[in-house]
């Protein structure tokens, strides 16, 4: 697989940890480095937090690896990962520049989803446009903007404690594209109502290692990515977008091989678009 990108160079997101420089071909943990020497950093923001891991050597932390841990899940989608002689679980692309977790609440394997809400791009009579190019139709995405980097993103977020998966890609649409933690409960129910079946037929388009910009060769981010498809535009396509929680703004994002998105969020719309024949 492609070697990580994002998480391998320049200042640590939010701090002034600048990150060891490692060469791509210094990344692979088969490749002997001995002068490599990462700075350890866990963000203060992480420490103490209902969320988090305790330090590895508090003596009260005791972390079943690669299984699924009193409710924790520790299981990688990339097999099962190498915990190092000092009990610190292994980065399992390779060396990133930074040791301890960072901003990552978990040591090992992070675990989030992604929503990937897709429809045609239409004109104003409801035409879907067509690429002249490639004579395929255009493909648009929900795109939120995150508050931390600023980069435009999947509506992605962690999978709480003991949450399904189906559960934590709806939920992160609702409250990050559709403000839902700001609603009523009345306002709630009714989308929630308007949406439920919507979000029953996903396609699954990745599952794995997030090239994130926060992993370190301790704590990486995997996810689960799904598409969902409003093929007539008129279940998610006619709701009024509102940006919440963790994002600045929100839009239905114009897809093609151009857009730049936040780690490598656009390998995960490009294999939407190639299920779904659309223009790239
Ligand atoms: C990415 O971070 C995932 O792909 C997902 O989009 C996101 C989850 O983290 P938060 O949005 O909760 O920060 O690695
Ligand atoms: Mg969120
Ligand atoms: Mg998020």
């Amino acid at each position: 697989r492609m070697l990580h990108q994002k998480c391998r160079q320049g200042l640590y997101p939010s701090s002034n940890i600048m990150r060891f420089a490692v060469l791509e071909e210094k990344v692979p943990w088969t490749v002997d480095y001995p002068e490599y020497k990462p700075v350890a950093y866990t963000a203060p923001v992480v420490k103490g937090k209902p969320w988090a891991d305790l330090e590895i050597n508090e003596c009260t932390f005791k972390p079943k690896w690669n299984t699924v841990d009193d409710k924790v899940n520790r299981k990688s989608f990339t097999g099962d990962y190498v915990v190092n002689v000092d009990g610190y679980p292994l980065n399992p692309v390779g060396r990133t520049g930074v040791a301890g977790r960072g901003l990552l609440g978990r040591w090992g394997p992070n675990h989030a989803a992604d929503p990937i809400v897709t429809r045609w791009k239409r004109d104003n009579v409801g035409i879907v446009i067509v690429n002249e190019h490639t004579r395929k139709p255009v493909l648009q995405f929900v795109a939120i903007q995150r508050r931390d980097s600023g980069e435009w993103a999947i509506p992605g977020g962690m999978v709480d404690l003991n949450e399904a998966i189906s559960t934590t890609l709806m939920r992160e649409f609702m409250e990050e594209a559709l403000n839902f933690l700001e609603m009523n409960d009345a306002d709630r129910k009714t989308l929630q109502d308007s949406i439920k079946e919507f979000f029953t037929k996903g396609d699954e388009v990745y599952k794995g290692y997030v090239d994130d910009p926060r992993n370190t060769d301790n704590a990486w981010m995997e996810t689960v990515a799904k598409n969902f498809h409003d093929e007539e535009n008129d279940v998610v396509g006619k709701l009024a977008l509102k940006a919440g929680d963790d994002a600045r703004n929100v839009r239905w994002m114009d897809i093609n091989k151009e857009i730049n998105l936040y780690a490598n969020h656009s390998e995960f719309i490009k294999k939407t678009v190639l299920r779904r024949n659309a223009h790239w």
